[in-house]
Protein backbone atom coordinates (compact mmCIF):
# COMPACT_ATOMS: atom_id res chain seq x y z
CA UNK A 1 0.00 0.00 0.00
CA UNK A 2 1.11 3.51 -1.19
CA UNK A 3 1.43 5.85 1.87
CA UNK A 4 1.15 9.73 0.98
CA UNK A 5 2.88 12.17 2.84
CA UNK A 6 0.89 13.41 5.51
CA UNK A 7 -0.51 16.39 3.89
CA UNK A 8 -1.27 18.07 7.13
CA UNK A 9 1.89 18.13 8.67
CA UNK A 10 3.74 18.68 5.03
CA UNK A 11 2.03 22.23 4.54
CA UNK A 12 0.82 25.12 6.35
CA UNK A 13 -2.65 26.13 7.82
CA UNK A 14 -4.25 27.56 5.14
CA UNK A 15 -4.74 23.35 3.99
CA UNK A 16 -4.77 21.94 7.58
CA UNK A 17 -8.07 24.11 7.92
CA UNK A 18 -9.58 22.63 4.54
CA UNK A 19 -8.42 19.47 5.87
CA UNK A 20 -9.94 19.26 9.16
CA UNK A 21 -13.22 21.28 6.94
CA UNK A 22 -12.88 18.12 4.79
CA UNK A 23 -13.00 15.45 7.80
CA UNK A 24 -16.32 17.28 9.48
CA UNK A 25 -17.94 17.47 6.05
CA UNK A 26 -18.22 13.69 5.40
CA UNK A 27 -18.73 13.12 9.26
CA UNK A 28 -21.75 15.04 10.74
CA UNK A 29 -24.58 17.39 10.10
CA UNK A 30 -23.12 20.88 10.80
CA UNK A 31 -25.19 23.64 11.87
CA UNK A 32 -26.53 25.88 9.16
CA UNK A 33 -25.47 23.51 6.47
CA UNK A 34 -28.09 22.75 4.03
CA UNK A 35 -27.69 20.37 0.69
CA UNK A 36 -29.65 21.51 -2.29
CA UNK A 37 -30.81 18.88 -3.93
CA UNK A 38 -30.29 17.54 -7.48
CA UNK A 39 -32.80 18.81 -10.16
CA UNK A 40 -32.01 14.87 -12.01
CA UNK A 41 -33.39 12.78 -9.40
CA UNK A 42 -33.38 9.08 -10.42
CA UNK A 43 -36.66 7.71 -11.02
CA UNK A 44 -38.01 5.21 -8.88
CA UNK A 45 -37.01 1.65 -9.07
CA UNK A 46 -39.74 0.13 -11.16
CA UNK A 47 -41.75 -3.22 -9.98
CA UNK A 48 -39.16 -6.29 -11.40
CA UNK A 49 -36.70 -5.06 -9.92
CA UNK A 50 -37.64 -3.71 -6.89
CA UNK A 51 -36.96 -6.64 -5.18
CA UNK A 52 -33.80 -6.98 -6.75
CA UNK A 53 -32.54 -3.46 -5.80
CA UNK A 54 -32.83 -2.30 -2.41
CA UNK A 55 -32.29 0.82 -0.24
CA UNK A 56 -31.03 2.69 -2.86
CA UNK A 57 -30.70 5.87 -1.07
CA UNK A 58 -29.83 9.31 -3.06
CA UNK A 59 -26.28 10.40 -3.60
CA UNK A 60 -27.40 13.57 -1.71
CA UNK A 61 -27.78 11.64 1.87
CA UNK A 62 -24.14 10.78 1.56
CA UNK A 63 -22.95 12.75 5.02
CA UNK A 64 -20.55 9.68 5.92
CA UNK A 65 -17.31 8.06 4.54
CA UNK A 66 -18.60 4.76 5.84
CA UNK A 67 -21.80 3.79 5.26
CA UNK A 68 -24.26 2.62 8.58
CA UNK A 69 -25.72 -0.73 7.84
CA UNK A 70 -29.11 0.58 7.66
CA UNK A 71 -27.94 2.47 4.73
CA UNK A 72 -26.29 0.05 2.68
CA UNK A 73 -27.89 -1.01 -0.61
CA UNK A 74 -28.79 -4.32 -0.92
CA UNK A 75 -29.07 -6.69 -4.27
CA UNK A 76 -30.40 -9.94 -4.78
CA UNK A 77 -31.23 -11.70 -7.80
CA UNK A 78 -33.11 -14.48 -6.60
CA UNK A 79 -34.59 -14.18 -2.94
CA UNK A 80 -32.87 -13.00 0.49
CA UNK A 81 -32.71 -16.44 2.22
CA UNK A 82 -32.63 -16.06 6.60
CA UNK A 83 -30.01 -18.75 7.13
CA UNK A 84 -29.92 -20.20 10.70
CA UNK A 85 -26.51 -19.84 11.79
CA UNK A 86 -26.80 -23.13 13.66
CA UNK A 87 -27.39 -25.55 10.71
CA UNK A 88 -25.23 -23.84 8.46
CA UNK A 89 -21.78 -25.00 6.85
CA UNK A 90 -19.61 -23.65 5.03
CA UNK A 91 -17.93 -26.53 2.28
CA UNK A 92 -14.48 -26.46 0.87
CA UNK A 93 -14.30 -29.44 -1.83
CA UNK A 94 -13.57 -30.27 -5.25
CA UNK A 95 -10.00 -30.71 -6.22
CA UNK A 96 -8.85 -30.20 -3.29
CA UNK A 97 -6.65 -32.55 -0.97
CA UNK A 98 -8.16 -32.35 2.19
CA UNK A 99 -12.22 -31.13 1.61
CA UNK A 100 -13.06 -28.95 4.61
CA UNK A 101 -16.15 -28.01 6.58
CA UNK A 102 -16.80 -25.42 9.02
CA UNK A 103 -19.71 -24.47 11.47
CA UNK A 104 -20.45 -20.64 12.17
CA UNK A 105 -18.86 -20.91 15.53
CA UNK A 106 -16.03 -22.78 13.22
CA UNK A 107 -14.73 -20.22 11.20
CA UNK A 108 -15.21 -17.41 13.67
CA UNK A 109 -12.56 -18.67 15.81
CA UNK A 110 -9.89 -18.66 13.20
CA UNK A 111 -7.57 -15.76 12.81
CA UNK A 112 -9.57 -12.50 12.53
CA UNK A 113 -9.23 -9.51 9.66
CA UNK A 114 -10.52 -6.59 9.00
CA UNK A 115 -10.67 -4.48 5.33
CA UNK A 116 -12.39 -1.25 4.56
CA UNK A 117 -13.76 -1.43 1.17
CA UNK A 118 -16.24 -0.05 -1.08
CA UNK A 119 -18.82 -1.87 -3.08
CA UNK A 120 -20.39 -1.10 -6.48
CA UNK A 121 -22.78 -2.66 -8.24
CA UNK A 122 -22.13 -3.20 -11.65
CA UNK A 123 -25.61 -2.11 -13.01
CA UNK A 124 -24.78 1.22 -11.17
CA UNK A 125 -25.24 4.19 -14.18
CA UNK A 126 -26.35 1.96 -16.18
CA UNK A 127 -30.08 1.94 -15.87
CA UNK A 128 -31.59 5.41 -14.78
CA UNK A 129 -33.10 3.98 -11.47
CA UNK A 130 -29.72 3.03 -10.33
CA UNK A 131 -27.55 5.42 -10.00
CA UNK A 132 -26.08 5.00 -6.31
CA UNK A 133 -25.45 1.08 -5.72
CA UNK A 134 -22.17 1.63 -3.55
CA UNK A 135 -21.09 1.63 -0.21
CA UNK A 136 -18.20 1.36 2.05
CA UNK A 137 -17.97 -0.73 5.13
CA UNK A 138 -15.32 -1.84 7.59
CA UNK A 139 -15.72 -5.89 7.00
CA UNK A 140 -14.51 -8.84 9.20
CA UNK A 141 -13.63 -11.99 9.01
CA UNK A 142 -10.77 -14.59 8.09
CA UNK A 143 -8.50 -14.88 5.03
CA UNK A 144 -9.91 -16.47 2.23
CA UNK A 145 -6.78 -17.47 0.67
CA UNK A 146 -4.84 -19.31 4.35
CA UNK A 147 -8.55 -21.90 4.11
CA UNK A 148 -7.55 -22.43 0.60
CA UNK A 149 -4.13 -23.57 1.87
CA UNK A 150 -5.38 -25.33 4.58
CA UNK A 151 -7.43 -27.43 1.85
CA UNK A 152 -4.39 -28.31 -0.62
CA UNK A 153 -4.99 -27.00 -3.89
CA UNK A 154 -4.72 -29.87 -6.52
CA UNK A 155 -2.53 -29.58 -9.46
CA UNK A 156 -4.48 -29.13 -12.16
CA UNK A 157 -6.87 -26.87 -10.83
CA UNK A 158 -7.82 -23.38 -12.50
CA UNK A 159 -10.50 -22.22 -10.64
CA UNK A 160 -12.44 -21.47 -7.66
CA UNK A 161 -16.19 -21.43 -7.12
CA UNK A 162 -18.50 -19.95 -4.81
CA UNK A 163 -21.77 -20.71 -4.22
CA UNK A 164 -24.94 -19.08 -2.16
CA UNK A 165 -27.57 -20.58 -0.29
CA UNK A 166 -30.41 -18.68 -2.74
CA UNK A 167 -31.45 -20.80 -5.58
CA UNK A 168 -33.90 -20.71 -8.01
CA UNK A 169 -34.68 -22.55 -11.32
CA UNK A 170 -33.18 -21.61 -15.13
CA UNK A 171 -33.99 -21.76 -18.06
CA UNK A 172 -31.86 -22.63 -21.74
CA UNK A 173 -32.79 -22.72 -25.08
CA UNK A 174 -36.44 -20.90 -23.67
CA UNK A 175 -39.64 -22.04 -26.29
CA UNK A 176 -37.46 -24.21 -28.28
CA UNK A 177 -38.03 -28.08 -28.28
CA UNK A 178 -34.38 -28.68 -26.24
CA UNK A 179 -35.88 -25.96 -23.24
CA UNK A 180 -34.06 -26.92 -19.76
CA UNK A 181 -34.90 -26.23 -16.87
CA UNK A 182 -32.83 -26.69 -13.72
CA UNK A 183 -32.73 -25.60 -10.08
CA UNK A 184 -29.12 -23.34 -9.75
CA UNK A 185 -27.66 -22.14 -6.66
CA UNK A 186 -26.13 -18.30 -6.85
CA UNK A 187 -22.79 -18.66 -7.89
CA UNK A 188 -19.68 -16.81 -9.36
CA UNK A 189 -15.98 -18.39 -9.62
CA UNK A 190 -12.58 -16.51 -9.93
CA UNK A 191 -9.11 -17.62 -10.98
CA UNK A 192 -6.54 -19.45 -8.67
CA UNK A 193 -4.56 -16.36 -8.62
CA UNK A 194 -7.51 -14.02 -7.95
CA UNK A 195 -9.06 -15.92 -5.01
CA UNK A 196 -5.78 -16.40 -3.25
CA UNK A 197 -5.48 -12.38 -3.19
CA UNK A 198 -4.63 -11.87 0.34
CA UNK A 199 -7.19 -9.10 0.96
CA UNK A 200 -10.08 -11.54 0.14
CA UNK A 201 -12.15 -12.26 3.33
CA UNK A 202 -14.78 -14.87 4.21
CA UNK A 203 -16.73 -12.39 6.15
CA UNK A 204 -19.16 -12.29 9.23
CA UNK A 205 -19.22 -8.79 10.25
CA UNK A 206 -19.76 -5.94 9.08
CA UNK A 207 -19.31 -2.23 10.37
CA UNK A 208 -18.86 -4.54 14.17
CA UNK A 209 -22.05 -5.72 14.02
CA UNK A 210 -23.32 -9.50 12.19
CA UNK A 211 -24.20 -9.18 8.70
CA UNK A 212 -27.33 -7.82 8.09
CA UNK A 213 -29.38 -10.93 6.35
CA UNK A 214 -29.88 -8.22 3.12
CA UNK A 215 -25.96 -8.16 2.97
CA UNK A 216 -25.29 -11.77 3.18
CA UNK A 217 -25.81 -13.06 6.92
CA UNK A 218 -24.21 -15.67 8.62
CA UNK A 219 -21.18 -15.42 5.85
CA UNK A 220 -20.34 -13.83 2.33
CA UNK A 221 -17.26 -13.24 0.30
CA UNK A 222 -15.65 -10.11 0.43
CA UNK A 223 -13.37 -9.65 -2.39
CA UNK A 224 -11.88 -5.83 -2.19
CA UNK A 225 -11.61 -4.32 -5.63
CA UNK A 226 -13.96 -6.50 -7.81
CA UNK A 227 -17.28 -5.25 -8.17
CA UNK A 228 -20.56 -6.53 -6.43
CA UNK A 229 -21.55 -9.54 -8.30
CA UNK A 230 -18.15 -11.32 -6.97
CA UNK A 231 -18.72 -10.75 -3.52
CA UNK A 232 -21.06 -13.94 -2.85
CA UNK A 233 -23.48 -13.47 -0.20
CA UNK A 234 -25.34 -15.96 1.98
CA UNK A 235 -21.83 -18.50 1.35
CA UNK A 236 -22.12 -21.90 1.57
CA UNK A 237 -19.61 -23.71 -0.34
CA UNK A 238 -16.89 -23.18 -1.85
CA UNK A 239 -15.22 -25.82 -4.88
CA UNK A 240 -12.43 -26.39 -6.78
CA UNK A 241 -12.28 -27.10 -10.19
CA UNK A 242 -10.42 -27.97 -13.09
CA UNK A 243 -12.43 -26.44 -16.01
CA UNK A 244 -14.28 -22.89 -16.25
CA UNK A 245 -17.80 -22.01 -14.12
CA UNK A 246 -20.29 -20.71 -17.02
CA UNK A 247 -23.21 -20.24 -15.07
CA UNK A 248 -26.01 -17.58 -15.48
CA UNK A 249 -24.11 -14.61 -13.37
CA UNK A 250 -20.70 -15.82 -14.78
CA UNK A 251 -21.32 -16.57 -18.66
CA UNK A 252 -24.52 -15.38 -19.52
CA UNK A 253 -25.53 -12.37 -17.29
CA UNK A 254 -23.42 -9.36 -16.06
CA UNK A 255 -21.79 -10.17 -18.99
CA UNK A 256 -20.53 -6.73 -21.10
CA UNK A 257 -21.02 -6.47 -24.62
CA UNK A 258 -19.04 -4.09 -26.36
CA UNK A 259 -17.62 -2.90 -30.49
CA UNK A 260 -13.89 -2.42 -30.36
CA UNK A 261 -12.57 -1.34 -33.93
CA UNK A 262 -9.47 -3.79 -34.49
CA UNK A 263 -7.40 -3.23 -38.01
CA UNK A 264 -10.59 -1.63 -39.64
CA UNK A 265 -13.25 -4.28 -38.25
CA UNK A 266 -15.54 -4.31 -35.97
CA UNK A 267 -15.43 -7.07 -33.37
CA UNK A 268 -17.80 -7.58 -30.50
CA UNK A 269 -16.11 -8.60 -27.23
CA UNK A 270 -18.83 -10.48 -24.56
CA UNK A 271 -16.63 -10.03 -21.14
CA UNK A 272 -17.53 -11.46 -17.49
CA UNK A 273 -18.06 -7.98 -15.08
CA UNK A 274 -14.96 -7.84 -12.78
CA UNK A 275 -12.71 -5.47 -11.12
CA UNK A 276 -13.93 -2.08 -10.57
CA UNK A 277 -13.40 0.99 -12.64
CA UNK A 278 -11.96 4.32 -12.28
CA UNK A 279 -15.29 6.20 -11.39
CA UNK A 280 -16.43 8.87 -9.26
CA UNK A 281 -19.84 10.78 -9.14
CA UNK A 282 -20.54 14.49 -7.11
CA UNK A 283 -22.66 13.38 -4.23
CA UNK A 284 -24.16 16.81 -2.85
CA UNK A 285 -23.96 20.53 -3.06
CA UNK A 286 -23.80 22.01 -0.02
CA UNK A 287 -24.50 25.68 1.19
CA UNK A 288 -23.91 27.87 4.12
CA UNK A 289 -23.54 31.11 5.15
CA UNK A 290 -23.88 31.85 1.27
CA UNK A 291 -21.02 29.48 0.82
CA UNK A 292 -21.29 26.97 -1.76
CA UNK A 293 -19.50 23.62 -1.87
CA UNK A 294 -19.93 20.65 -4.23
CA UNK A 295 -18.94 17.32 -2.67
CA UNK A 296 -18.33 13.90 -4.03
CA UNK A 297 -16.44 10.50 -4.30
CA UNK A 298 -14.00 8.93 -6.78
CA UNK A 299 -13.03 5.33 -6.26
CA UNK A 300 -11.02 2.45 -8.71
CA UNK A 301 -8.69 -0.12 -9.34
CA UNK A 302 -5.69 2.04 -8.91
CA UNK A 303 -4.76 4.92 -6.50
CA UNK A 304 -7.25 8.11 -7.87
CA UNK A 305 -4.43 10.72 -7.67
CA UNK A 306 -6.98 13.45 -8.54
CA UNK A 307 -10.49 14.65 -9.46
CA UNK A 308 -11.41 17.33 -11.30
CA UNK A 309 -14.91 18.95 -12.01
CA UNK A 310 -16.86 20.94 -14.45
CA UNK A 311 -19.61 23.30 -13.87
CA UNK A 312 -21.36 24.19 -17.16
CA UNK A 313 -19.15 24.35 -19.89
CA UNK A 314 -16.43 25.92 -17.77
CA UNK A 315 -12.51 24.51 -17.50
CA UNK A 316 -12.29 21.60 -15.84
CA UNK A 317 -11.18 22.57 -12.25
CA UNK A 318 -8.94 20.88 -9.95
CA UNK A 319 -11.26 19.08 -6.47
CA UNK A 320 -9.04 19.05 -3.12
CA UNK A 321 -8.63 14.99 -2.39
CA UNK A 322 -9.44 13.71 1.20
CA UNK A 323 -7.20 11.54 2.57
CA UNK A 324 -6.79 8.14 1.00
CA UNK A 325 -7.65 5.87 4.07
CA UNK A 326 -7.58 2.18 2.78
CA UNK A 327 -6.45 0.98 -0.49
CA UNK A 328 -9.64 -0.30 -1.64
CA UNK A 329 -12.42 2.43 -0.23
CA UNK A 330 -13.66 5.17 -1.76
CA UNK A 331 -11.97 9.26 -1.72
CA UNK A 332 -13.95 11.98 -1.00
CA UNK A 333 -13.43 15.31 -3.01
CA UNK A 334 -14.78 18.79 -2.87
CA UNK A 335 -14.58 22.03 -4.84
CA UNK A 336 -15.64 25.29 -3.10
CA UNK A 337 -18.08 27.28 -5.67
CA UNK A 338 -19.48 30.57 -6.39
CA UNK A 339 -22.52 29.91 -8.16
CA UNK A 340 -25.02 32.27 -10.29
CA UNK A 341 -28.87 31.79 -9.23
CA UNK A 342 -30.25 29.54 -12.51
CA UNK A 343 -29.32 26.30 -13.44
CA UNK A 344 -25.82 24.19 -13.60
CA UNK A 345 -24.61 20.82 -14.63
CA UNK A 346 -21.50 19.32 -12.81
CA UNK A 347 -19.29 16.49 -14.30
CA UNK A 348 -16.91 15.42 -12.50
CA UNK A 349 -13.64 12.83 -13.44
CA UNK A 350 -11.50 10.62 -11.79
CA UNK A 351 -7.59 10.35 -12.20
CA UNK A 352 -5.36 7.73 -11.23
CA UNK A 353 -1.73 7.76 -10.57
CA UNK A 354 -1.06 6.27 -14.18
CA UNK A 355 -2.71 9.28 -15.66
CA UNK A 356 -5.64 6.96 -16.88
CA UNK A 357 -8.90 9.31 -16.67
CA UNK A 358 -12.55 8.73 -16.36
CA UNK A 359 -13.87 8.05 -19.70
CA UNK A 360 -16.42 10.61 -21.07
CA UNK A 361 -19.94 9.01 -22.41
CA UNK A 362 -18.72 9.67 -25.76
CA UNK A 363 -15.83 7.91 -25.68
CA UNK A 364 -15.79 4.51 -27.07
CA UNK A 365 -15.27 2.07 -24.06
CA UNK A 366 -18.72 3.54 -22.66
CA UNK A 367 -20.44 4.74 -26.39
CA UNK A 368 -19.63 1.46 -27.92
CA UNK A 369 -20.73 -0.86 -24.53
CA UNK A 370 -24.12 -2.28 -25.24
CA UNK A 371 -24.92 -3.47 -21.90
CA UNK A 372 -25.60 -1.46 -19.15
CA UNK A 373 -22.89 -3.06 -16.44
CA UNK A 374 -19.87 -1.45 -16.05
CA UNK A 375 -20.37 1.82 -16.73
CA UNK A 376 -18.28 3.91 -15.15
CA UNK A 377 -18.37 6.91 -17.36
CA UNK A 378 -18.41 10.12 -16.02
CA UNK A 379 -21.44 11.62 -14.28
CA UNK A 380 -23.17 14.78 -14.98
CA UNK A 381 -25.93 15.76 -12.62
CA UNK A 382 -28.18 19.49 -12.67
CA UNK A 383 -28.91 21.80 -10.05
CA UNK A 384 -30.75 24.83 -9.90
CA UNK A 385 -29.11 27.48 -7.51
CA UNK A 386 -32.53 29.68 -5.95
N1 LIG B 1 -25.67 -15.13 -3.07
C1 LIG B 1 -25.76 -13.93 -3.68
N2 LIG B 1 -24.71 -13.08 -3.62
C2 LIG B 1 -24.78 -11.88 -4.21
C3 LIG B 1 -25.93 -11.48 -4.94
C4 LIG B 1 -27.02 -12.39 -4.99
O1 LIG B 1 -28.06 -12.12 -5.59
N3 LIG B 1 -26.89 -13.61 -4.34
N4 LIG B 1 -25.95 -10.26 -5.57
C5 LIG B 1 -24.64 -9.68 -5.92
C6 LIG B 1 -24.71 -8.31 -6.41
S1 LIG B 1 -25.39 -8.10 -7.94
C7 LIG B 1 -24.15 -7.27 -5.71
S2 LIG B 1 -24.08 -5.72 -6.39
C8 LIG B 1 -23.64 -7.43 -4.34
C9 LIG B 1 -24.23 -6.39 -3.44
O2 LIG B 1 -23.89 -6.58 -2.11
P1 LIG B 1 -24.87 -5.98 -0.99
O3 LIG B 1 -26.24 -6.51 -1.25
O4 LIG B 1 -24.31 -6.34 0.31
O5 LIG B 1 -24.86 -4.48 -1.20
O6 LIG B 1 -23.92 -8.73 -3.83
C10 LIG B 1 -23.65 -9.77 -4.76
N5 LIG B 1 -23.71 -11.05 -4.11
MO1 LIG C 1 -24.74 -5.99 -8.71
Amino acid sequence: MIKEPRRRAVLGGAIAASALLQDRVFGQAEPNLSVIPWSDQPPPVPPPFANIAKGLTRWENLDTWITPNDKFFSMARYERPVVDEKTWRLDVGGMVAKPLTFTFNELKSLPRREVTCTIECSGSNGLPFVTSAIGNASWTGTSLAETLRKAQIKRGAIEVVFYGVDQAVEVLRKDTPFELKFTSNFARSMSIDDAMNPANLLCYGMNGAPLPVPNGFPVRLIAPGWFGIANIKWLTRIEVRDTRFMGRFMGRDYVTVREEQHDGKTIVTETSVGRMLLKSAPARVTSRDGRYRIEGMAWGPATVAAVEVKIDNEPWRKAILGDRKSEFAWRSWHLDWSPEIGEHTITSRAIDQSGNVQPAMDEASIANKKTYWESNGQITRHIRVA
